[in-house]
């Protein structure tokens, strides 16, 4: 049998066949799990779509902007109905208005450092929180992060703090939710060409310098993170809980 053979995944954060979180669904269905998928908003509806009828037809699709309560609610509550009951959740979620990243970050305004902060690290909250009652018997749940938490990127700015209050949530998270067996865990990628990298100043250069100065001397590739992805929401990670792992070729090692 397949290693996620009958485990029942939320993905969120697809917009696009190049999206991580479109790389982490497939290598969780080519190990057998189940997939359900929240997009944000009816402009993306049409989209993300294509690519579930396409690959994983009768997949489950729900409308869940992270920035409502509502949506938040309804969409874990539709999925409630649905599965029952859910053993993964895949978190693939960030934003923060080009007008915040484009400045230096002492520059960023109160509007756009809060934003950056709900939409980037309090809708893990959210959405474990309403996770958490559909996880009966146990879970994991994931999201992605990126170095520029850890130190300076140049340009990175007001994502990095979010990033940052996004790995403290993890482990939180993980200290509260690991007495009902279920796991909180991180993944730090290496800069990968997305859609969401488009937002980032000099993102090219950010490529180049990984491919030079990483142990492994390449870029990060989505599968590798799905991979790691994979391991992380099956039973083959049970021992670790409030973790970061980086994928990106060994570059955070680097002095
Ligand atoms: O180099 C990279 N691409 C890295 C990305 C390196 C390390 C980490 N990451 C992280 C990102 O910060 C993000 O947390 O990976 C996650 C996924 O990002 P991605 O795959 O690089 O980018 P993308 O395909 O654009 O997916 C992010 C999606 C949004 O896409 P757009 O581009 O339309 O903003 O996050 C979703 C949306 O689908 N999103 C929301 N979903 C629900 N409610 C919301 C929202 N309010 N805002 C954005």
């Amino acid at each position: 049998t397949k290693l996620l053979e009958g485990k029942r995944v939320v993905i969120m954060g697809v917009a696009n066949k190049r999206s991580i979180a479109w790389a982490i669904a497939q290598s969780l269905h080519n190990h057998g799990a189940e997939l359900a998928f929240t997009y944000q908003g009816e402009r993306l509806e049409r989209r993300v779509r294509e690519l579930v009828e396409a690959e994983m037809p009768g997949s489950p699709m729900f409308e869940c902007d992270v920035t409502s309560d509502e949506q938040v609610r309804s969409a874990f509550d539709r999925i409630g109905e649905v599965w029952g009951r859910i053993d993964g959740l895949v978190h693939c979620i960030a934003f923060a208005k080009a007008e915040d990243l484009e400045v230096p970050f002492v520059e960023t305004s109160r509007d756009g450092y809060a934003l950056a902060q709900d939409i980037s690290s309090y809708s893990l909250v959210a959405c474990a929180r309403a996770a958490k009652s559909l996880m009966t018997e146990g879970g994991s749940i994931l999201t992605m992060t990126y170095m520029g938490s850890e130190r300076v990127i140049p340009n990175y700015n007001v994502m990095g703090v979010a990033k940052a209050a996004l790995e403290a949530s993890v482990r939180y998270l993980a200290y509260d939710l690991g007495p009902s067996g279920i796991r909180v865990n991180a993944i730090s990628a290496g800069p990968i060409r997305t859609l969401a990298a488009k937002g980032v100043k000099n993102f090219n250069s950010m490529l180049h310098i990984v491919e030079e100065r990483s142990p492994l001397r390449k870029t990060t590739d989505p599968a590798e993170v799905a991979d790691t992805a994979l391991f992380l929401i099956s039973p083959l990670s049970r021992g670790i809980t409030g973790e970061v792992i980086h994928v990106d070729g060994g570059y955070n090692i680097m002095g």
